[in-house]
């Protein structure tokens, strides 16, 4: 059977590439083609996306792919919850505002009293962050929205695909805006937030197929016939897909990256009250699949040192792995450490000397400390979901960039008691490009979860035992 290819772009809020991947006989090759750093841009005293620099890039990657041959199809997944506004004529009014941006202080605590916390969370099931895109549309100045289209990161770079002006179920529901019984938007939330629905697009499904690319983009890239197919734009969602994991329940995901997204598959959202007062969040999956998971602040904080000490992150992992085992640790996801600033190692230091306990000195004193919390928070929260769903987990699959971090794979096995599976490293791109293909018709029976075993190299970390205890899998490795 010929091979089908399809290309990913996945844009991470640290980084983004664009790869190209090919399915034959149930095993995905996937080849990234380019790759750009990405963040946030202080303006006016507010930070923002450098959408159109990101859009350059895209560009760039799918010249690269078009110099490759024909492809089926393209899509796009980002970070969550924020988005571009579209005049009446399609055009984008202002920038794309960071999630975060200090523009948000004290709104979802506005919402929240205005509306209550079971409205809110009965309508969505949606964990309570203050940069949702609910808090966010509630910040716009009314004018702002009247007559305006919203289209979430994704969509808006499909829009600039291939024309089509629709938003995506995955992403959709991180709104905080979404229903997760119904899958769309929760009508009767969005009129008590005073939100014209107008603003709304129609919601997809991942595996929608939007056409083709507009004229001058296909002559632009050499993508002549590549059509644009929805994949599940949030980029957790297509992590989660990509999960090596065998069997429905018994094991977690740890999606590890600027955030690690600690969570389970439901086959049915959990909205129970135990459910609310852990914060957990009901965003929608693959398959009619619920992700409940809790974001926990994540490599966020070792990003922000790293800038302030302008180091080396290898050069950091390696000599925090060479301190000796314990030392302090604090709660990550304390809302000191949301916003970005060069005094981040300070505010961990502030964090331990508040507790008593010993302050962390060195830059890698300081990198351990991080991942050590990072760690408990992680068995915290598993703790939490095991109460909630009252089933046990028994093994932890760590994807994405952060799995390549053996020290917190290692210190993650330890706090959790639980064997620690870590890969594939580019999981999202692997669910971005899987979601397509299978909505192409490529993947015949097999289901994603099966070709990602079948294409990923995994390795394994047991709780206790030395880092040199980790054991090697067979698979092949994804080209960088
Ligand atoms: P995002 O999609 O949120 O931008 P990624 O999945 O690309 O994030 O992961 C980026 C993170 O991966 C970085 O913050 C860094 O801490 C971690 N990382 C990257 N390379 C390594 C490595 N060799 N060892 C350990 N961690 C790494
Ligand atoms: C991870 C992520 C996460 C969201 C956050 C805003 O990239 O999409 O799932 O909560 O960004």
């Amino acid at each position: 059977r010929a091979p089908s290819r399809h290309v990913a772009i996945d844009l991470g809020a640290s980084s983004g590439r664009v790869a190209l991947g090919t399915v034959q006989n149930g095993i995905l090759e996937v080849e990234v083609l380019h790759r750009f750093p990405n963040g946030g841009v202080p303006v006016a005293g507010g930070l923002q996306w450098d959408i159109l620099g990101l859009w350059r890039e895209v560009l760039h990657g799918l010249t690269l792919a078009g110099q490759r041959g024909e492809v089926a199809s393209v899509g796009v997944n980002s970070w969550a919850v924020d988005y571009g506004l579209l005049d009446a004529h399609g055009d984008l009014l202002g920038g794309v505002h960071h999630y975060r941006s200090p523009r948000l202080d004290r709104v979802m605590e506005r919402v929240r009293a205005e509306l209550g916390d079971d409205a809110l969370y009965g309508a969505t099931g949606i964990q309570f962050l203050p940069f949702n895109t609910l808090y966010q549309l509630s910040a716009e100045r009314p004018e702002r929205l009247a007559g305006t289209q919203l289209l979430m990161v994704p969509d808006l770079l499909h829009y600039w695909l291939c024309g089509s002006r629709v938003t995506e179920r995955t992403n959709a529901s991180t709104t905080q805006l979404s229903d997760p019984r119904t899958g769309d938007w929760a009508w009767a939330l969005v009129d008590a937030a005073g939100l014209p629905r107008s603003v709304l697009p129609p919601i997809v499904e991942p595996g929608a197929d939007l056409g083709v690319l507009r004229p001058e983009i296909a002559a632009e890239t050499g993508l002549t016939g590549t059509r644009v197919i929805v994949p599940a734009t949030h980029d957790t969602a297509s992590a989660v897909a990509a999960v090596p994991a065998t069997g429905d329940t018994g094991w977690a995901y740890v999606s590890s990256g600027t955030w690690s997204l600690v969570g389970v598959e439901s086959p049915v959202p959990v909205l129970t009250d135990a459910a609310r007062h852990l914060n957990l969040t009901n965003e929608a999956g693959i398959g009619g699949t619920t992700r409940l998971l809790k974001n926990v602040m994540g490599l966020w904080i070792v990003q922000e040192c790293r800038r302030a000490w302008n180091a080396d992150f290898a050069r950091l992992y390696a000599d925090a792995a060479a301190l000796p085992p314990g030392g302090p640790v604090f709660d990550p996801d304390d809302t000191r450490f949301l916003a970005p600033g060069m005094d981040m190692p300070q505010r961990v230091q502030a964090a331990c000397r508040e507790t008593g306990q010993p302050v962390p000195q060195t830059p890698p004193e300081i990198v351990r400390c991080i991942l050590g919390s990072l760690a408990q928070r992680i068995a915290d929260v598993l703790d939490g979901l095991e109460a909630v769903t009252g089933t046990p987990i028994h093994t932890l699959y760590v994807v994405g960039g952060g799995s390549q971090g053996d020290l917190l794979n290692q210190l993650t096995a330890d706090a959790t008691g639980r064997s620690v599976v870590a890969g594939p490293v580019e999981a999202t791109l692997i669910g971005n490009l899987l979601v397509q293909a299978q909505a192409c018709g490529s993947l015949r029976s097999a289901s994603i979860r099966e070709v990602v075993r079948a294409s990923s190299a995994l390795q394994t970390f047991m709780p206790s035992a030395s880092r040199h205890a980790a054991t090697r899998q067979t698979g092949t490795e994804v080209s960088r």
